[in-house]
């Protein structure tokens, strides 16, 4: 597959872009980016992010014949049928990837207001709702249950690395920016992510740029 366009947002702040960069850097897919930053929207869509888009946000790929993909779970989801081993080979480890996937793609909006992705940030004093405590929970409850399940396989969720690490891969972020507490198995994945080549490569663009949103770095 020749010909692929991955638009994103700004590295340090865009963590919907991060999930499908990373799936398609792990299935070995090979594309190029293009960076869109990413400004406050002040009620009004960006202009260069709907050039690319027609849902008016990053993440986009766009293939080789044109087509437009939007949704970053819809893009891992694309990755994997061009690269099977990006979901876990067993098919009920492989629904609850999915599951899980889906419950970050749809939820958790707490969390997410609260603790924008920064990547270049550090602020472990930050306080935090008792609504993006129970994000956490519920966040720690899932991962606990995957690795439960694939301990004797890896280090990832399922025990080989695949979407839903992808789909997680920036909340590792947020716990390391703002300093949050997590139990060892949690704290392991997490530290299997900050380590990635793939992931490192990400975080160190990020950490290059220089544009920032000041919004966000006042969070
Ligand atoms: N549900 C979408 C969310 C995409 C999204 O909200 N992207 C943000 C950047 S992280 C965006 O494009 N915002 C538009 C803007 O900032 O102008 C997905 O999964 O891809």
């Amino acid at each position: 597959m020749t010909g692929l366009v991955l638009a994103i947002g700004n590295k340090n702040y865009s963590s919907w872009s991060m999930r499908p960069w990373l799936a398609l850097r792990w299935g070995q897919i090979a594309f190029t980016e293009q960076v869109v930053p990413l400004g406050p929207r002040n009620g009004q869509p960006n202009p260069a992010i709907l050039a690319l888009s027609d849902s008016g946000r990053v993440p986009v790929l766009i293939l080789a014949d044109g087509t437009r993909l939007h949704e970053s779970l819809a893009i891992g989801e694309w990755a994997a049928e061009q690269t099977p081993a990006l979901w876990p080979a067993d098919p009920v480890l492989r629904a609850l990837a999915r599951s899980a996937s889906a419950e970050m793609h749809a939820g958790f909006a707490a969390l997410r207001r609260e603790l924008p992705m920064n990547l270049r940030r550090r602020k472990p004093d930050h306080t935090i709702s008792a609504a993006a405590e129970a994000d956490i929970a519920r966040i720690e409850a899932l991962w606990q249950g995957l690795r439960a399940r694939s301990a004797s396989l890896g280090p990832w969720l399922c025990g080989t690395r695949s979407v839903v690490d992808a789909m997680f891969a920036p909340v590792a972020t947020r716990f390391r920016t703002y300093g949050t507490a997590l139990s060892p198995v949690c704290q392991a994945w997490c530290d299997t992510v900050l380590a990635d080549p793939d992931f490192r490569a990400w975080d160190q663009a990020g950490a290059a740029e220089t544009w920032t949103i000041p919004e966000t770095d006042a969070a």
